[in-house]
């Protein structure tokens, strides 16, 4: 009966009308998030005989393009995209069974993962629901994914796809590892491979040997979407005769690759031994007119200074000075104070800032933490349930209350015997509660049990409290720095953020602060800040930014910008590229000198027409990677301290 209406129908041309309709409705309960209703409305499409492939594709995955469209248009957030693609995946639930049924060939298939050593994964996991949304397979290895397993999945799952993220610059390079891997196994040509993460370029990607790269989710699944296309049937590709082949083609690149590249240095121990014999032997290069502290503290009140004050982020990668793992940066007071001393004695730092990771406080309230020996730790275990968050005492035992102690003694050797401040560092309420619970499911909750999120937030505002109360009471810090990470565009809108943090800030943190008369300080190495809240409702003191020149459209802001709307207010501290210190060549320190001279001569002169003198603090915007080298951060010191202080008399007179 069913079907000869369907016939009917069909033929009468009003099917087709119903058939639109229907994929208005699945993209419309996509894009609303609503779970329940894509999962309905795709068992309504299959009763009413509508072809599943159809259904996904026209209806599910274009509500999916459309939340990504509006994502790009900064018209919805990261937690939008989430649950949308939870709605997505609840149809696709439905839809996929009878996809396969109906022999619309096997879907391809997909390994996706954040590469060893990162653990950013939203981006990621945004570029999986545009794959999954185009119909594709995935298998997801989560983040930090060892090399080796790429390579086993696909070989496991016959893979059409790799598509592999990277965050960090120190990570990009276990992409090229996989690639060789691949090579190595015959199966490089059996499978397409993608790259990507924010420092992922065309040039890199075509250098380590990928098929490509894109900058968002949605133009990389597009692209993948025709390349497997293209692909040869899989039994083909995966015949072992091919892998055979495959073995051999690579094996002389593979070789003369080995041949030709540098035996593993430790670059960051090489730079350091350098600065410190050049040290011994000449001192410091200038005496200057002013000790660090006073210049830092009189660049906070736009007091005169010799010239602006200069601290390019370099936290855990000081400890090369000592040297020291990171392993011990981190979990010894000693081996952190001695880190921050020999590091400002030796580059001539004006400041020191106390970032350890950005793990400690959630690791206190029982997330589980993974502590390399060389890098830096980061949250694992995540809790399961938000009503088990306990807010523990600052009290010895804790990994915070070690770091206050590390703190407390680098204050003292930092003050006493090198007239420098030294700033502590700890993560915002938010920022530990994403660590504690996992970024991706406090965001998706903050639009489906928002309650749930505010109590955590509420109960772990208690806890930053009392540790920043901690630094205050027992001296140990000259200044508080927070990281609030989360507070931009890229991530949530501003109103959001306001509710899941902003209040909880301005109204219980920020008046701690005050009652011990302390500027209150912020780090986020975002893009797309969103300054007003930070800057304005908080009343911040000092600002520590960083500056994506490529995303300026979508409104990552520069000193220009930032410094006549807050600069009678807050002292700015940026903007030099993090992720070019990692360059250790001659030319990478050239770049940096450059563009330290570059920022310096556009800084004074802006400072100049909004009536101020010196609140600016060049810096680097965010940590210097803790691998990297430092002789590219040195390179920005020496700069600042020889043209610094000529330019500062000369604009300010
Ligand atoms: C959020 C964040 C975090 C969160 C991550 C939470 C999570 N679960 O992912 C937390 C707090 C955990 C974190 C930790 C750290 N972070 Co962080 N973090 C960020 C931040 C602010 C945003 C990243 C993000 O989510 N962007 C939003 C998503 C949607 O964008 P996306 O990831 O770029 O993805 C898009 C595209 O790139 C593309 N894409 C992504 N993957 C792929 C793959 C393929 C194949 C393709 C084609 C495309 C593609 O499509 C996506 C969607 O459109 C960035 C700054 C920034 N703006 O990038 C710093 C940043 C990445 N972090 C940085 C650092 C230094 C760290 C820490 C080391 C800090 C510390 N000292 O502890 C640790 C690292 C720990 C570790 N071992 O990994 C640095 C890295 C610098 C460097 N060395 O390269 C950055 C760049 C900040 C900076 N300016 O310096 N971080």
């Amino acid at each position: 009966m069913l079907t000869s209406n369907y016939v009917e129908l069909k033929s009468s041309g009003v099917y087709e009308i119903m058939k639109e309709e229907m994929f208005n409705k699945l993209a419309e309960a996509v894009a609303s998030g609503n779970k329940e209703k894509a999962a309905e409305l795709s068992k309504q499409a299959l009763d009413e005989g509508i072809d599943p492939q159809e259904a996904l594709v026209n209806g599910l995955a274009r509500g999916m393009n459309i939340m990504s469209d509006k994502y790009e248009n900064g018209e919805a957030f990261v937690p939008h995209l989430l649950i949308s693609s939870g709605a997505m995946y609840g149809g696709m639930e439905i839809l996929i069974p009878h996809l396969k049924k109906e022999g619309s060939g096997r879907p391809a298939t997909g390994v996706i993962g954040t590469i060893e050593g990162d653990v950013h994964d939203i981006g990621k996991n945004l570029v999986k629901t545009m794959l999954s949304a185009s119909g594709f397979n995935m298998i997801d290895l989560g983040n930090d994914v060892p090399l080796e397993d790429f390579v086993n999945a696909a070989k496991e799952n016959k893979a059409d796809l790799i598509s592999m993220s990277a965050l960090m610059t120190t990570t990009m390079v276990g992409m090229e590892k996989v690639i060789e891997n691949l090579q190595e196994e015959g199966i490089r040509d059996a499978l397409i491979v993608m790259v990507g993460g924010a420092p992922v370029s065309e040039e890199f990607a075509e250098k380590i040997g990928a098929d490509s790269t894109h900058p968002d989710s949605m133009t990389a699944s597009d692209w993948a979407t025709n390349a497997v296309k293209k692909l040869a049937p899989a039994e083909e590709r995966w015949s072992d005769e091919k892998i055979s082949v495959g073995k051999v083609k690579y094996r002389d690149i593979l070789a003369k690759k080995k041949a030709t590249s540098e035996k593993t240095k430790d670059i960051g121990l090489e730079t350091a031994k350098e600065i410190m014999d050049e040290f011994e032997k000449v001192g410091v290069k200038s005496k200057e007119e002013m000790t660090h502290i006073d210049r830092v503290v009189s660049s906070l009140g736009d007091k005169k200074v010799d010239r602006l004050p200069v601290y390019p982020l370099a936290c855990g990668v000081l400890r090369k000075f000592v040297p020291t793992t990171y392993r011990d940066y981190t979990t010894d007071p000693e081996a952190f104070a001695q880190s921050a001393y020999l590091g400002v004695k030796y580059m001539d730092l004006d400041m020191f800032v106390g970032l350890v990771d950005l793990s400690i406080t959630s690791s206190d309230l029982g997330c589980d933490i993974s502590i390399p020996d060389e890098d830096t730790p980061a949250s694992v275990g995540h809790l399961d349930d938000y009503e088990k968050i306990e807010i523990p005492e600052v009290k010895e035992g804790t990994r915070i209350y070690e770091l206050i102690q590390a703190s407390k003694l680098a204050k003292e050797k930092l003050n006493k015997g090198l007239n420098a401040p030294f700033v502590a560092f700890h993560e915002g309420p938010l920022l530990t509660l994403t660590q504690l619970m996992g970024a991706d499911r406090v965001l998706m909750d903050m639009k489906t049990n928002p309650d749930v999120v505010l109590d955590a937030v509420d109960k772990i505002t208690d806890f930053v409290c009392d540790i920043s109360e901690k630094f205050f009471e027992e001296d140990a810090c000259d200044g508080l720095c927070i990281d609030n990470l989360w507070s931009n565009n890229v991530i949530m809108s501003e109103d959001d953020y306001w509710t899941f943090e902003g209040k909880f800030v301005k109204d219980r943190h920020v008046p701690l602060f005050e009652k011990y008369n302390q500027p209150y300080m912020i780090h986020s190495c975002a893009d797309h800040v969103h300054y007003d809240t930070q800057i304005k409702k908080f009343g911040t003191g000092l600002f520590s930014y960083a500056y994506y020149p490529k995303l300026r459209h979508k409104g990552s802001k520069n000193y220009a910008d930032l410094i006549p709307k807050y600069g009678d207010m807050c002292c700015m501290m940026g903007e030099v590229d993090p992720i070019k210190f990692i360059d250790h060549s001659s030319e990478g320190v050239q770049a940096i000198e450059n563009d330290t001279e570059e920022l310096l001569k556009g800084v004074l002169p802006v400072l100049k027409e909004n009536g101020l003198q010196s609140k600016y603090v060049m810096s680097s915007g965010c940590e210097i990677p803790p691998g990297g080298p430092l002789n590219t951060v040195k390179a920005m010191v020496d700069v600042v301290k020889k043209i610094g202080p000529d330019l500062q008399k000369e604009t300010m007179g």
